[in-house]
């Protein structure tokens, strides 16, 4: 049976699962969540699809998963693919965990206050606050990838699908690849696997729509 992803283009967080899901293989299709008119913050959405009112969520039968990182998990689960050895489990689950408290959640955030808020709201003491909590993850990461190919061990994992989810959209939110060689390099790794693709040609929704 194919698995229902909820997801919408704009959304770093759902592309890590969506990204997941087409590079594993597995048979996928897109659920549009309409985001830019209310619907994660609707009764309905809370009540049916997800209580903390959020995408993604991977439904498959009987079962629903949210949070990207628990749906990453559950694809290495039934491919066995991207969750690293035994001996860098942990490891990948180290780099899932802070991408998703320091690096996505930061650049997410930034990211709609500079391109999704009205120009008169968007708060400047904020985003120059945010840009420069992210620079000191962007530095992390960069200096973490010297002389590596991936994040842990010798083949791309869920830590490498994590941190990438909002380096690949094209919006500005302080983040310029060419600026950071090692996150460029690999980034580059990761756009050569088979099936990659970015954000919105694999979910639906985008600025483009919304113009
Ligand atoms: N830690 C969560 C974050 C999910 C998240 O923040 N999703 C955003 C979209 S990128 C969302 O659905 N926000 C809905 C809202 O704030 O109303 C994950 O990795 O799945």
């Amino acid at each position: 049976m194919t698995m229902k992803l909820y997801c919408f283009g704009e959304s770093g967080n759902a592309y890590k699962a969506a990204l997941s899901l087409e590079l594993s293989g597995l048979d996928w299709a897109p659920v549009f969540v309409d985001f830019f008119n209310g619907e994660t913050r609707s009764t309905t959405y809370r009540q049916n699809v997800n209580e903390m009112g959020e995408v993604p969520v991977l439904v498959d039968g009987d079962l629903r998963l949210t949070q990207s990182g628990v749906i990453q998990t559950y694809v290495s689960d039934l491919t066995g693919k991207f969750g690293g050895g035994p001996e860098e489990k942990y490891d990948v689950l180290r780099w899932v965990l802070w991408d998703n408290h320091k690096l996505s959640s930061q650049a997410g955030m930034t990211r709609f206050l500079m391109n999704f808020m009205p120009a008169e709201k968007r708060p400047a003491e904020v985003i120059a606050f945010l840009q420069g909590r992210l620079r000191a993850a962007y530095e992390v990461l960069d200096r973490h990838l010297e002389g590596r190919d991936w994040i842990v061990g010798d083949a791309i994992t869920n830590a490498d699908l994590s941190c990438c989810g909002y380096l690949f959209y094209p919006e500005p939110f302080g983040f310029d690849r060419t600026e950071w060689p090692e996150i460029d390099r690999w980034l580059a790794n990761i756009e050569r696997q088979p099936g990659w693709k970015p954000p919105y040609e694999l979910m639906p929704g985008s600025p483009a729509d919304r113009a």
